[in-house]
């Protein structure tokens, strides 16, 4: 890949010669061309930038010096300064070498019109898929403005010769555009082949799959007096990986929550999210034998959609107290005859669920005989049942 960065300030983009960009730089992965503006310019002073029509604030930068430059720089005519690896390494191409290889066709592979990458707050946010898409690029020129920005018809009119692009890389200005390209060519960079050691180290990374990548450790295991999360020494690489991928999901919902919208979420997932105490508080008419029989299937039936139940208590309501009741005046109206073997009951079940709240209400009816009379609501939190509800039933680990 070849990048050419036209600024005004070319030692700027000095940190484009180090680390890793230096090592690809020492591998011939990359070369990277620099050039000063100002080598367009001409005139005393060789002014850059000039007054904006319309008036207001700061200067614009002028079209007669930016539009040659991108022209040569396209053509491949300029080679600009050609940055070396900051700590070349004995086995490293040397630099002759690499000044060498600049005797390139510009195109890309296919062909293609190289990148143009404008940056400027106004721009389309930079992203990782951009980042990966550009990183099979073979020409990427960046067109660095300072000051308000560059004449509008250098953008439009570089378009001959380039796919344009104008880019941001986040919500705040800038002086200018170099630090910008800094971050760009970093972030598309690593992801040619070969410039990472580890091909899969970018596949986890943190955007790769829509998630923020969770939290890391190594040695030592205590330090400070903090401890490596258990779940990390048990060896069970299924549970290991179940539980990164909720850390994620979990950093990801408190610091980024807008990125859960186009990640697609399972059963586990949406579990990890969204599980909470829940407590679902029903009053039932009910055959007591009836009852018997539902609440020995409920927690297993409850457990197998989702609803992870704790305990369940039920208590009768004695009538005498509740002479209009809701469920009683409606089994008389719809039946015809008072209740004869149907008993009120208030049934609460405690648990732990992702679901939805009303969800959970008609799971927990649903379990009961077909036609039961009943009103009640879920609502989150454990609730206590009072002192005449029985303990219907009980988790053991629980
Ligand atoms: Cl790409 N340039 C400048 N000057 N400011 C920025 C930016 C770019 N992205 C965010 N702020």
């Amino acid at each position: 890949m070849r990048l050419d960065v036209i600024t005004i300030f070319p030692e700027y983009l000095d940190p484009l010669r180090h680390a890793l960009l230096g090592k690809a730089l020492e591998r011939g992965i990359l070369e990277v061309g620099v050039h000063d503006l100002r080598n367009w310019a001409s005139g005393g002073h060789r002014a850059v930038d000039d007054t904006p029509f319309g008036g207001g604030p700061g200067m614009v930068m002028m079209p007669e010096i930016w539009g040659p430059a991108l022209d040569d720089v396209a053509a491949g005519t300029r080679d600009g300064t050609v940055l070396d690896s900051a700590t070349p390494h004995l086995d490293a191409p040397r630099h002759d070498e690499l000044n060498g290889i600049s005797g390139h066709s510009y195109e890309g592979e296919s062909g293609e019109l190289p990148l143009l990458i404008v940056p400027t707050p106004a721009g389309e946010p930079f992203t990782q898929e951009m980042a990966r898409q550009w990183s099979n690029e073979s020409h990427i020129v960046f067109a660095c403005g300072r000051y308000e920005g560059i004449d509008q018809r250098v953008v439009d009119d570089a378009a001959q010769r380039y796919r344009v692009r104008e880019i941001s890389i986040g919500d705040y200005v800038l002086v200018g555009g170099e630090v910008a390209v800094l971050v760009m060519a970093e972030a598309i960079v690593r992801l040619i082949p070969g410039v990472l050691g580890n091909r899969s180290s970018h596949e986890e990374d943190s955007f790769s799959d829509g998630l923020l990548e969770g939290p890391s450790y190594t040695k030592p295991r205590t330090w400070r007096g903090r401890e490596v999360p258990e779940v990390l020494f048990s060896g069970d690489h299924g549970r290991i990986a179940r539980w990164r991928r909720d850390q994620a999901l979990l950093r990801t919902q408190e610091r980024r929550p807008e990125l859960l919208d186009t990640v697609e979420l399972s059963d586990a997932d949406e579990r990890a999210l969204y599980s909470r105490n829940v407590a679902t508080d029903l009053n039932v008419l009910i055959n007591p034998a009836d009852w018997g029989r539902a609440v020995a299937k409920l927690p297993k039936k409850l457990r197998k959609a989702g609803f992870d139940v704790t305990d369940i208590h039920a208590e009768i309501v004695d009538l005498t107290c509740e002479p209009d009741n809701m469920l009683v005046t409606q089994f008389e109206q719809t039946e015809g005859h008072v209740p004869v073997t149907e008993v009120l009951h208030r049934v609460l079940v405690n648990g732990r669920s992702h679901l939805d709240l009303r969800e959970l209400t008609q799971l927990v009816v649903r379990n009961l005989p077909r036609g039961t009379y009943w009103y009640g609501t879920t609502d989150e939190g454990h609730r206590e049942p009072g002192i005449a509800a029985a303990c219907a039933w009980q988790d053991p680990g629980s």
